[in-house]
């Protein structure tokens, strides 16, 4: 008896593979595994056998109508995707191309703007996304309990070590290194808790820049900025400096690019009370508190910091009208750029 299954196998395998159509493959499952079918007949048959026999033949038809079965679904499957017996394959069609991806906008101008300053002579520096709130805010002249904590709230892992809400942090963590004169810029993600809306995310880019030397000023911040806006948006873009608060640079500014969406009326991505500027950057001069937090001489150096929001720059650049478009990973904002 288990040869006759074994032949009744092959066979059946044999026949639901050849079967061109679907009358053939009816007919051969009818012949093999229908009720009148011979391999059923065996099944029915078992009860007159011994015990022993009955287990051990009952197994191996089971078995081989299980993969009859097999068979018969995998021919069913061929023959609904249409697939014909022959050849099936135009060899002489072009190939499918498959699709190329890039770099993420703000990745490529990050880049970018290390180029910029490079040839303005600041390196690269770089600092951990999980940041102590030491680097983040205390040696930032910003003890425990300063209110303008509060304007940089983030996420923290516990009560010390925070997700950095700037590269601010960097600047810390560079001068605790290496003795001035420093000239870096420090590109990087930081994080923020923020409600999010065209213009705030809750997670972003900026790009810190910081120069300590002996003999810096006021005017050669503006002039390094200016400089860098021009070159990133044009020689015709409209800048200002406004007065403005971070507790880490005396006196401070934040500097301001007329909207390129509404020149200047104002409207939904430069918001309706704010003249038509858009605040990209902030910066200043290096605070004392932050020198002496990093053990530099306050009377013997003196430098400039800054930090810009590298979203901002791109949006205003490209007219990206929401900040959320970079983020939601939608192929058809992507590949525009
Ligand atoms: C700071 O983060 C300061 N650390 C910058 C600085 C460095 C000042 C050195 C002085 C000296 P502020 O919170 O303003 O400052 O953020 C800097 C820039 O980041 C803003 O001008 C803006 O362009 C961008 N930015 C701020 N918050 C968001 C946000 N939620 N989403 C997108 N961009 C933002």
């Amino acid at each position: 008896m288990i040869e006759r299954i074994d032949a009744l196998r092959t066979e059946g395998e044999r026949a639901f593979a050849d079967s061109g159509d679907v009358a053939a493959l009816e007919s051969a499952r009818v012949r093999f595994l229908g009720r009148k079918s011979e391999l059923t007949g065996l099944l029915r048959g078992l009860k007159d056998l011994s015990p022993e026999e009955r287990a051990a033949v009952g197994a191996h038809a089971n078995k081989a109508r299980a993969h009859l079965e097999q068979c018969l679904a995998e021919a069913e499957a061929r023959l609904a995707g249409g697939a014909a017996p022959g050849p099936t394959r135009d060899v002489t069609l072009p190939g499918r191309r498959p699709p190329v991806g890039h770099r993420h906008l703000i990745d490529s101008v990050l880049e970018e703007i290390e180029g910029i300053f490079a040839g303005l002579g600041f390196s690269v520096a770089e600092g951990p996304d999980v940041e102590s709130d030491w680097h983040a805010f205390t040696a930032l002249n910003m003890p425990e309990g300063h209110p303008a904590r509060a304007t940089t709230d983030t996420f923290y892992v516990s009560r010390d070590v925070c997700l950095r809400p700037h590269t601010s942090s960097v600047q810390i963590r560079v001068m605790e290194s290496q003795p001035p004169p420093v000239r870096i810029i420090c590109p990087g993600r930081v994080y923020r808790n923020e409600a999010v809306d065209a213009t705030h995310h809750f997670e972003f880019h900026q790009v810190e820049g910081l120069y300590v030397d002996r003999d810096v000023s006021l005017a050669d911040l503006k002039g390094i900025l200016d400089r860098f806006l021009k070159e990133f948006f044009g020689p015709e873009t409209v800048i200002r400096f406004a007065p403005s608060y971070y507790p880490f640079v005396e006196p401070g500014a934040s500097v301001d690019i007329r909207c390129f969406f509404c020149k200047g009326k104002g409207c939904g991505v430069c918001g309706p009370l704010s003249g038509g500027w858009l605040e990209v950057l902030g910066a200043g001069m290096v605070h004392p508190n932050v020198f002496r937090a990093v053990g530099y001489d306050p009377e013997a150096w003196m430098g400039y910091a800054f930090g810009m929001g590298v979203e901002r720059l791109v949006m205003l650049r490209h007219g990206v009208p929401d900040i959320r478009m970079f983020y939601q990973n939608d192929l058809r904002v992507l590949r525009q750029f």
